[in-house]
């Protein structure tokens, strides 16, 4: 992780949303300062506009880098993607060995191939030299076209089996990898996305989303770049790669509805405001603070005013939501709640407030009365952070299992639950006045009594 300088080479086409003009603002957006060698100069991007310019820049790479030399500068990051010549591999690969330190992180993606085609400017011979910088790579970000040709492998088309993925990551191995994401990955019809391997943990997995008709340019550098700024910002690699995967996929998907000409790129730019802010919060984690001021029951309260409409939305009848914030997430509901032994504690994440918890201590158990996030934050595992926060707190109190209720009609929150251990153990029908009820399941998680861990809670 750094917060130091990168540098990201790659051309700059000039029209077309790719390399550079992608690069940039999205690695800028999370506030990391990033500096550019451009490989080459394109009136537009090669796929798809006909009759474009190209000034190849390999003559200006050494006295680029020489100059940097004299200035004493290093690089935390390098980030490299579309290369102008067969030449520039071998001098990119040695402006990485004058500039970097120590702590330098190598990322490469290297642009050449896409669909089982190298793209029409590169010839066969290419991806024999784009090895050799993949050989200088911590983390490769090839698609899997990319990735055949450079390990000679029969390119095919999806849906792959996990057993085939497994094999070409130990083929991939011979690059001396820390981690690879590879793209266009499909395990079924209708499905595709990335895959991912730690080499130094042996962690894989994979974030898999509907498909989106079409061809979109540049969707490899908006994914690169999300993933780079995502992992320069200390994210897992997991959460790097969904984040980098909805980034893309939201950008594609604003681009279908608008009917735009693809070969334009992806409207990413929507989506950027999102995306720093995602990152933020995963990089800050989370904190619990508790509630026990007016002030931060007037917060609580302005919470659930914002955060129970939106999410209940459709699934109880029209009012309930704002029946049901009256009634029992007012300022004067929560204080009376806290006066019998309800714990309330505001989620913060980073300087902001995300959400909140609310529970009681119910004999050997804790009844999870309340834990809701603001939309903004929701999809980036900070209610499970939040949860084991409070599982950790039921253990050091002896506590033996955590329970809750929820909305029957709630099913991406009884998923959430189901994936953080919780079951259903049964059902129950609540009239709470107006003409409404409450339709929920009751879910319960067993806690193993286990050793608790001095820093948490
Ligand atoms: O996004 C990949 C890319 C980058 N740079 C140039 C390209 C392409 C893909 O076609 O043509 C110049």
């Amino acid at each position: 992780m750094t917060h130091g300088r990168m540098l990201a080479v790659h051309d700059i086409s000039c029209v077309g949303r790719c390399s550079l003009t992608v690069a940039l603002p999205i690695i800028s957006s999370i506030g990391v300062e990033c500096s550019v060698l451009p490989t080459a100069v394109l009136s537009t991007h090669t796929g798809g506009f006909k009759g474009f310019t190209y000034r190849d820049l390999t003559e200006d790479i050494v006295p680029i880098q020489e100059h940097w030399k004299s200035l004493g500068l290093t690089f935390n990051a390098f980030y490299t993607g579309f290369l102008g010549s067969f030449e520039q591999i071998d001098l990119v690969k040695s402006l990485i060995d004058e500039l970097s330190d120590d702590s330098t992180t190598v990322y490469v993606d290297p642009v050449m191939a896409d669909n089982g085609q190298l793209y029409t400017i590169f010839d066969s011979g290419f991806p024999k030299g784009m090895r050799r910088l993949c050989e200088k790579a911590d983390v490769l970000m090839p698609n899997l076209t990319e990735l055949c040709f450079m390990l000679d492998l029969e390119y095919r088309d999806g849906p792959y089996t996990w057993g085939y993925i497994e094999s070409v990551f130990a083929e991939a191995e011979v690059f001396g990898l820390k981690k690879i994401v590879i793209t266009g990955v499909s395990f079924e019809e209708g499905k595709v996305g990335a895959v991912f391997k730690d080499y130094e943990t042996g962690e894989t997995g994979q974030v898999m989303r509907d498909v989106i008709e079409g061809y979109y340019h540049g969707t490899g550098d908006v994914f690169g770049s999300a993933l780079v700024g995502a992992l320069e910002s200390g994210i897992s690699l997991r959460d790097s790669v969904r984040l980098a995967v909805d980034f893309t996929v939201g950008s594609i998907r604003r681009t279908f509805d608008s009917g735009a000409d693809v070969r334009y790129g992806v409207d990413f730019e929507a989506g950027l405001l999102e995306y720093s802010r995602q990152v933020d919060a995963l990089k800050r984690g989370i904190v619990l603070e508790p509630v026990t001021s007016d002030l931060q029951i007037s917060r609580v309260a302005g919470l659930a005013a914002r955060i129970w409409p939106e999410a209940f939305g459709k699934m109880i009848a029209e009012g309930q939501a704002e029946y049901m914030v009256d009634r029992f997430q007012s300022q004067r509901a929560i204080a009376e709640q806290i006066s019998e032994g309800y714990v309330y504690s505001i989620i913060r994440s980073g300087d902001q407030d995300a959400g909140y918890v609310g529970y009681r201590i119910e004999g050997k158990g804790m009844f999870l009365s309340k834990i809701y996030l603001l939309k903004e934050y929701r999809g980036l595992g900070l209610s499970s952070r939040a949860m084991e926060v409070l599982k950790d707190r039921c253990r050091k109190e002896g506590l033996e299992e955590i329970h809750l209720t929820v909305n029957r009609n709630n099913r991406r929150a009884i998923c959430a639950y189901k994936a953080m251990g919780f079951s259903v153990t049964g059902q129950v029908d609540k009239p709470i006045g107006n003409g409404y009820e409450m339709n929920d399941y009751l879910m319960e998680l067993r806690l193993r009594s286990g050793h608790v861990h001095p820093d948490n809670g």
